[in-house]
């Protein structure tokens, strides 16, 4: 099949490498020359020889704002644009009516991986937008990662894809402060993360799905730790890392969240609760 790409950084590169080497026809282009070296595809000049050489055009750029600027007035007839460049919902759906306006069919996608994963089993791609053109290219794209379409409006890839990052960053901001108290006293900190920290994020990870049920439910009854118990254990937390002598910043917000939810009445209620703060 014939693919192009358009932005050859860290992903654009690791993208050619993998369809190259499953067999495709890749044209490659990039703002700055010298990064198609080694991957196996043709470079050309400009994007708008890239995007005449193949139906499917994959672009991977910094953000959407350098995605029209680099197509500028390119015409799209006939061709699907899968832009796997990160970004917000509302952006997606504007370059969906933007593609549609310039003749071509619109894919968002939302990589869940770093380069390195890509074509290994651990990858995945989140697909939004034309359904014709996911169904045409899916099994292409398969040589990329595994892939997720969930469903024809065009912003729902970046929605997914943003909210799998917030769940990453709450783990890392967790595991940073944790590993801080740790260092505090000299500890260990990697055989505190492998040994205790990450079977016990692990076993907390494991109770999401009960947290998800109860807010489709919106019933927020408890047979584990209130919010009010965790309210005073918040308290006790942030007392500690003043002691130990280091900052609880990135705790202090969910503190905030909770001392606000049993403020208003519902300290008798599990942590699925909080999510009605943040509606
Ligand atoms: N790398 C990762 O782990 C993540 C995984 C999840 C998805 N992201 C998103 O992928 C987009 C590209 O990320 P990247 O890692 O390839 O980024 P860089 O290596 O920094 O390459 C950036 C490319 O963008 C080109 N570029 C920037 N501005 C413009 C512009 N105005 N016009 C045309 N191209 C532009 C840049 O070109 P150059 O500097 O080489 O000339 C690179 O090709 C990104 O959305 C991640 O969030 C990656």
């Amino acid at each position: 099949m014939r693919i192009s790409i358009l932005g050859l950084g860290l992903m654009g590169q690791a993208l050619a490498r993998t369809l190259v080497g499953a067999g495709h026809s890749v044209t490659v282009w990039n703002r700055t020359e010298g990064k198609a070296d080694g991957l196996g595809a043709t470079a050309v000049a400009t994007a708008a020889e890239a995007v005449a050489a193949s139906p499917l055009v994959i672009v991977c750029v910094l953000d959407y704002a350098a995605v029209r600027e680099l197509l500028g007035l390119v015409q799209l007839d006939d061709r699907v644009l899968l832009n796997l460049t990160n970004g917000r919902p509302a952006e997606a759906r504007d370059m969906a009516d933007w593609v549609a306006a310039r003749g071509g069919d619109y894919l968002d996608g939302g990589i869940m991986a770093v380069p390195q994963m890509i074509g290994t089993p651990g990858a995945l791609i989140l697909y939004s937008g034309s359904p014709a053109a996911f169904e045409r290219y899916e099994e292409a794209l398969s040589a990329l990662a595994g892939s997720r379409y969930l469903g024809t409006d065009a912003g729902l890839a970046p929605l997914y894809d943003l909210a799998m990052l917030t769940g990453m960053y709450g783990q890392f901001a967790g595991f940073l402060e944790a590993a801080a108290l740790i260092a505090s006293e000299k500890r260990p900190v990697a055989e505190f993360t492998t040994e205790l920290l990450l079977p016990w994020m692990n076993a907390m990870a494991g109770r999401t799905p009960e947290l998800a049920a109860a807010i489709e439910a919106g019933e927020y009854a408890t047979d584990v730790s209130n919010l009010e118990v965790n309210r005073v254990g918040m308290v006790n937390l942030v007392r500690a890392f003043e002691e130990q002598g280091v900052k609880p910043d990135l705790l202090l917000p969910m503190g905030d969240v909770l001392d606000r939810r049993v403020a208003a009445g519902h300290g008798a209620e599990g942590l699925a609760s909080l999510i009605e703060e943040l509606r």
